[in-house]
Parts: structure tokens; C-alpha cells; sequence
């Protein structure tokens, strides 16, 4: 649920995307590097037309079924398989190479947890996006500050990721409420504007976001509701939709 605004912006705002031509070679390309939140992506491919979402609900997870928990490549808008963290980075790097190379517009997006930033091979795509100035390269980073068994800095300490990024040639781009559509809006344009170098967006979000009982709390990460904690989860998110919509219509 962190990275709900990040995927609608990319989805909605800020991709040159088409349901109706999935391979398009002019496509902007979108890698869910942190593959686990596959439940976000799914909501966000069925709201944009790429899959049934009556097809998944019905599906999802079953035995030989494609809608399995992790980003599956199989299904029309799924660029790579992912979950194996740490890999969704590197491939970008060669996405964008190739694109460079062909002179296509192409931008490529991937988004990655801050966990998942433990991951030596995601500092190796790191360090060779800015070596070939790949700026048609944008990463997200998903700073919710949890992992899957606990805080990022008790489990493999970030200390300051903007300056580590930076170190490595990056443009970063820091923004301090990561669920919010409008300064994700400004970032994303932001680093299309940038030249000569990847961007990175560190988006500061809440594990759980939109729940009051999940926010901010690991256990989450695994821990499936029961009957009484699904009918508040889906009251605090009806609530957040109201007040969204509200926020919206009010600008
Ligand atoms: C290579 C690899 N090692 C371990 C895991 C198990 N795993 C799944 S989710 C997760 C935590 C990832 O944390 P983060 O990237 O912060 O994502 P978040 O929990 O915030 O969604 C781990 C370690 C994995 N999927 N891949
Ligand atoms: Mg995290």
C-alpha cells in the first residue's frame, strides 16, 4: 500500500502507455523491481485496462494459474518477472542503454523497496546508469523504512540515501510525502527535465498507508486479516478515498 500514489502517477500522469498496444517499441517500460506488491500492481494494470480484474479476483493465486503473487510476464503489460529482489535495477539499466542506442523515446521507470537496496547487484546498476548517462532512467525508491522482518536501519542501515545516490552520479530528488500525488507529480517532472544523468525519486512513504491498523507495523507484511480487521481496513480506505477525492475537487 506504499507505493499505491507512486504506481497511479506512473500509471495515469506520467507514462506514454497504451492497454491497446502492449508492445509498442516507443513504450515507456515499467519494472516492479520490489515484485511482492504485486497486489497494488494488479489493481493499478486492471484499472488501466491491461487486465480483467473479475479474471484475477477469481484467479488470483490459484494452482497453474498467471496470476500468481509476483509480477508475471506472461500477462500483457508485465515487462519482467520479478520478487528475486535486486534485479529489477540492473535490467533497467540495459532497457535503457538499448533504447539510448536506438534512439527510441522510451523512459524507463522501476521502482524499488528500500530493503531491497541491501541487494549488492542494485549498486552495480547504480553505478553503471550514471557511467553510461542513462537519464531516460528513473528509479523510485519506496523509503517506507521497513523491510520484511524489520526496520531498514536495524536490518542493513541506509544512513542518508540521497547523499549515498548522489555519491554515485545520481540526480536526486527528495520527496518528503511519497503518498502524495501532487509531489510525486513534481518529481517525475522534475527528472524528465534532467540531462546527462539517471534520476532517482526517494519517495518517503508509510508501510500500510490508509490503514489505521497496518500503518507502520511489519507484522503486516505477511499477516493476512481476519473478518473483523478486513471491514475496518476497507472503512479506512473508503474514508481515504472520500477525502482524496475531496482534496481533488477542492484544487
Ligand atoms: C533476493 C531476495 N531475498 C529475499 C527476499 C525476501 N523478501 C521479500 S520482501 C522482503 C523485504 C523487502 O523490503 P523492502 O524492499 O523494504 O520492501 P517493503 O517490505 O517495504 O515492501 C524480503 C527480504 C526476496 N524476495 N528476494
Ligand atoms: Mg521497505
Amino acid at each position: 500500500m506504499s507505493v499505491m500514489e507512486i504506481l497511479t502517477e506512473l500509471y495515469f500522469d506520467r507514462m506514454n502507455i497504451n492497454p491497446e498496444y502492449p508492445n509498442d517499441p516507443e513504450r515507456d517500460m515499467f519494472i516492479m523491481s520490489k515484485g511482492h506488491a504485486m497486489e497494488s500492481y494488479y489493481a493499478v494494470l486492471a484499472e488501466k485496462g491491461f487486465l480483467d480484474k473479475e479474471e484475477i479476483l477469481r484467479k488470483f493465486s490459484r494452482f497453474g494459474s498467471k496470476y500468481i503473487g509476483h509480477p508475471n510476464n506472461k500477462l500483457p503489460g508485465i515487462e519482467m518477472n520479478s520478487g528475486s529482489l535486486g534485479h529489477g535495477l540492473p535490467v533497467c539499466v540495459g532497457i535503457a542503454l538499448a533504447g539510448k542506442m536506438d534512439n527510441r523515446k522510451t523512459r524507463v521507470y522501476v521502482v524499488m523497496g528500500d530493503g531491497e537496496l541491501a541487494e549488492g547487484s542494485v549498486w552495480e546498476g547504480v553505478m553503471a546508469a550514471s557511467h553510461y548517462k542513462l537519464d531516460n532512467l528513473c528509479a523510485v525508491v519506496d523509503r517506507n523504512r521497513l523491510q520484511i522482518s524489520g526496520s531498514t536501519e536495524e536490518v542493513m542501515a541506509h544512513d542518508d540515501l540521497d547523499e549515498r545516490f548522489k555519491s554515485f552520479g545520481w540526480n536526486v530528488i527528495n520527496i518528503p510525502d511519497g503518498n502524495s500525488i501532487n509531489d510525486l507529480r513534481r518529481g517525475f517532472g522534475e527528472a524528465e527535465g534532467v540531462k546527462g544523468r539517471p534520476s532517482v525519486l526517494i519517495a518517503n512513504t508509510i508501510k500500510g498507508k490508509g490503514s489505521s491498523i497496518m500503518e507502520n507495523k511489519v507484522s503486516w507484511h505477511h499477516h493476512v486479516p481476519n473478518d473483523q480487521e478486513y471491514d475496518i481496513i476497507m472503512a479506512d480506505l473508503e474514508q481515504r478515498r472520500r477525502s482524496f477525492l475531496n482534496e481533488q475537487n477542492s484544487k
